[in-house]
């Protein structure tokens, strides 16, 4: 195994709130996480995140999609903007605009999403409400690899949590995003560490594949 000592330099790209990209910002400045955030780019002028961002001391950006008359223009500003900042890895944390092809080739193996279900299960929007409208005991979130294919790329990690009887939406989606901080830090180390890498479509760990996703609490039990 490869030990990387340097941090991994990353570009955030978010829409909105940016409760994600603050758990990373908080775990980077703790030490706990080796990432260094070179940038935060949105594609709302408006997104708390970048308050949040610009807090920490991180350069902002902002690629307006509504200035594009497409998503192959929009997707090539955002490319050229993302790579003035030379990163690594590329971390979708709440970005709500679907990628291109070629955005994503461009990236392939160092774009990465965090999704609020456990995938396979509710790819796209509305995941909170689709469980419940299902009867789900289980639900969760789940990081991975981005591909052509909407939230159908390999999952490195997931973690669980229980469906309550009374649960409405919001109620499970607050139960959900509380694991989705401590989930994207962790999956963000393994990939810094040097852990795990996309290989010919298919997540590799420790060089082995993965053939099921890594669940958050046996990872933090310490299997190693
Ligand atoms: N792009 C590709 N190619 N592959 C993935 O797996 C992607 C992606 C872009 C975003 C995040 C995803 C999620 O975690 C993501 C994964 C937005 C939509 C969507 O329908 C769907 C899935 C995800 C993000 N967006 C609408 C659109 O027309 C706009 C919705 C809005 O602006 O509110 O792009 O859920
Ligand atoms: C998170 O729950 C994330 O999983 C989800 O949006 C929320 C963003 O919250 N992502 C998607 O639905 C992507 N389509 P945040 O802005 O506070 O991190």
């Amino acid at each position: 195994m490869i030990k990387h000592n340097e941090k991994l330099p990353i570009v955030v790209l978010i829409s909105g709130r940016g409760s994600n990209l603050q758990s990373i910002i908080d775990q980077a400045a703790s030490g706990e996480l080796p990432v260094d955030i070179r940038a935060v780019i949105s594609n709302r002028p408006d997104a708390a995140g970048l308050e949040r961002a610009r807090a920490a001391g991180i350069e902002t950006a902002v690629v307006d999609h509504r200035d594009y008359p497409g998503r192959e223009t929009f997707d090539a500003a955002l490319a050229r903007c993302i790579d003035r900042y030379r990163p690594r890895v590329v971390v979708l944390a709440g970005f709500m605009r679907i990628l291109t092809p070629g955005f994503v080739r461009h990236y392939r193996g160092r774009l990465l999403n965090i999704h609020p279900s456990l995938l396979p299960a509710y790819r796209g929007l509305n995941t909170h409400q689709r469980a419940l409208a299902d009867g789900a005991r289980r639900h969760g979130a789940s990081v991975h690899f981005v591909t052509e294919e909407l939230d159908g790329g390999p999952v490195i990690l997931q973690a669980k949590v229980p469906v309550h009887p009374d649960d409405t939406p919001e109620t499970l989606a607050a139960r959900v995003l509380a694991e989705e901080h401590r989930l994207y830090p962790a999956a963000l180390r393994l990939l810094a560490e040097g852990r795990i890498r996309l290989d010919n479509g298919q997540a590799l760990l420790d060089d082995r594949p993965l053939e099921t996703p890594l669940q958050l609490d046996r990872l933090t039990a310490g299997a190693d």
